[in-house]
């Protein structure tokens, strides 16, 4: 399925992959504990991140930023292989992300409509990786009032956002609890990885 240069790619992995990537997650949050961040209007998002990489995603009172240093002060744990292999046969590109953002929903979370515009050159693609309950995505175009899209992202679903949709407006309207039996608890995972900043 494609639309506006979005990729959805169904079933990407398969059920034993998705478990293994559940683990690896698992993983990367003993390292690096789920955070809640405010919103810039000062209001607990519902979703909860966490990251590895370079860098990480990080949200105080002077606002939203990339960081080498969880709000702990510590580094972010590197990405695992098994998700970078991903991003590689995906994009076949030479280059490997900077970062993999891990969004963790409950049942009750979502994501408004947003753009991502805090990396450095929107020229890289970002690699969507959907793990756990059905989640509704709505993707429009680039400017805010334009019209938009829906899609029912499953587990094992990944997306590929590059060209055009790259600064396409985005977000999740909600999930549909228990769709999943990967997650025990329910709730859904989501791993985006993205090329940051070029080398300096
Ligand atoms: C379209 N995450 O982390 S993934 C985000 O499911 C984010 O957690 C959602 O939006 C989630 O910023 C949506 C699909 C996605 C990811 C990055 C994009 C769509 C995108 C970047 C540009 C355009
Ligand atoms: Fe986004």
């Amino acid at each position: 399925m494609e639309f506006q240069g979005t990729r959805v790619l169904p079933g990407y992995l398969d059920k034993s992959r998705q478990m293994a990537l559940v683990e690896t997650v698992r993983d990367v949050a003993r390292h690096a504990p789920l955070n809640r961040f405010m919103t810039p209007y000062g209001k607990q998002m519902s979703v909860r991140m966490t990251a590895a990489g370079r860098v990480g995603w990080v949200a105080d009172q002077t606002g939203y930023r990339y960081s080498a240093f969880q709000p702990s002060g510590v580094p972010w744990p590197p990405i695992p292989q098994d998700i970078l292999s991903i991003w590689t046969d995906i994009t076949d590109l030479a280059r490997a992300p900077d970062c993999c953002l891990i969004n963790f929903y409950d049942e009750n979370a979502r994501m408004g409509l947003h753009q991502d515009k805090d990396e450095g050159n929107f020229d890289w693609p970002v690699v969507s990786i959907s793990l756990g309950d059905d989640a509704l995505f709505r993707v429009g175009t680039n400017d805010r009032r334009g019209p938009t899209r829906s899609v029912w992202l499953k587990s094992g679903d990944v997306v590929v956002l590059e060209g055009p949709s790259r600064l396409a407006y985005h977000g999740i309207d909600r999930l549909k609890p228990r769709s999943s039996t990967l997650l025990r608890e329910g709730g859904r995972l989501n791993l985006t990885l993205r090329v940051v900043e070029d080398p300096i």
